[in-house]
């Protein structure tokens, strides 16, 4: 028997969606919500190309490649190899299948639908009974100021450049005009509970919580917000995390991450190996239920567990 209740969940990239893997085998589908980042959404070669978004799509449709967390699994790259003779110095890896995702998408905007909508229309064709819902139908861009001066693209710094640079700043452009959209609202109003999946919580989580309203929805809920840590010790658990919150004066450790969500959790989820610690914490965040289990997601087995035990607070 599957448990009841409905969940949503904010996230990104592959911490969130290791995180779902779990949660899926233990709850309805039709259940859960995933209010995605669109901040690393690119266009290249005229595609529109939203590759949070088509995680969770591939993911809930079974296609995901679960060793990379993008892109689809046994996808043939024929046209990116094609491509490549006519741009030698083409970086971003698109799979033929994948493609299929951007074509579409590009056709649809372009038709006049948004991105929300889009999103609807592909998730049904894949027969997803979970929603995906975009955390705003604005374009909004993370954009990374290197230390030498240059001010690129999100993905220009994680795959182009292969995060080998310094960064002076991180912003989001177009974030103050974002809005959000009508089906958040409610869905954020009608959770059960809210989880913060543990994605990068600047370029992941941070764009999602940036959009004014979607902070203001989530304070007036927060006693059903629950965050899991993206980082063990002093290490993020996977990408450029610490990298991240240097830019914002914030030190690699649970305590800086907290005080990035503190006005809007109530609850938050530490490694069992930092249960030494959960009393200093609780020092600094005294209203804040700190719990402790096995966060390291290496299997589907460990999601699953970390599912049952954030269904249990
Ligand atoms: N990540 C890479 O490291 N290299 C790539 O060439 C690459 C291509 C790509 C194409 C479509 C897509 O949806 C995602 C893709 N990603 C690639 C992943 C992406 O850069 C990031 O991991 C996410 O934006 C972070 O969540």
């Amino acid at each position: 028997m599957k448990e009841k209740g409905k969940i949503v969940f904010l996230g990104g990239g592959t911490g969130t969606p290791k995180l779902i893997q779990g949660i899926r085998r233990i709850i309805n589908e039709e259940n859960i919500t995933v209010i995605t980042n669109t901040a690393d959404d690119i266009t290249l070669y005229g595609l529109y190309i939203s590759p949070d978004v088509d995680t969770y799509l591939y993911l809930f449709s079974n296609l995901l490649d679960t060793k990379k967390f993008w892109g689809i699994e046994g996808d043939s790259y024929y046209t990116y190899s094609f491509l490549k003779k006519f741009d030698k110095n083409a970086w971003f890896t698109l799979g033929d299948k994948d493609l299929a995702i951007h074509l579409f998408r590009t056709q649809k905007l372009q038709e006049g639908k948004n991105l929300s909508e889009i999103t609807t229309i592909l998730a049904n064709r894949l027969n997803i009974k979970a929603k995906i819902l975009p955390c705003t139908d604005n374009h909004i861009e993370t954009r990374i100021v290197t230390k030498n001066g240059h001010d690129i693209h999100f993905q220009e710094f994680w795959v182009r450049e292969k995060a080998n640079l310094s960064i002076k700043e991180i912003y989001v452009k177009g974030i103050e005009n974002a809005i959000i959209p009508d089906d958040i609202f409610s869905e954020i109003e009608e959770a059960d509970k809210i989880i913060l999946g543990p994605s990068n919580p600047i370029t992941s989580i941070g764009p999602i919580i940036s959009i004014k309203k979607i902070r203001q929805s989530l304070k007036k809920n927060k006693e059903k917000c629950i965050a899991i840590s993206p980082i063990v010790g002093d290490r993020a658990i996977s990408g450029p995390t610490c990298q991240f919150l240097a830019t914002k004066n914030k030190n690699c450790s649970i305590k800086d991450i907290i005080s990035l969500y503190e006005d809007f959790i109530t609850c938050f989820f530490i490694d069992e190996s930092d249960k030494n610690i959960e009393e200093q914490i609780k020092n600094i965040y005294p209203n804040l239920d700190i719990r402790n289990e096995n966060i390291v997601m290496k299997d589907i087995s460990i999601s699953q567990n970390l599912a049952k035990t954030l269904l249990k607070v």
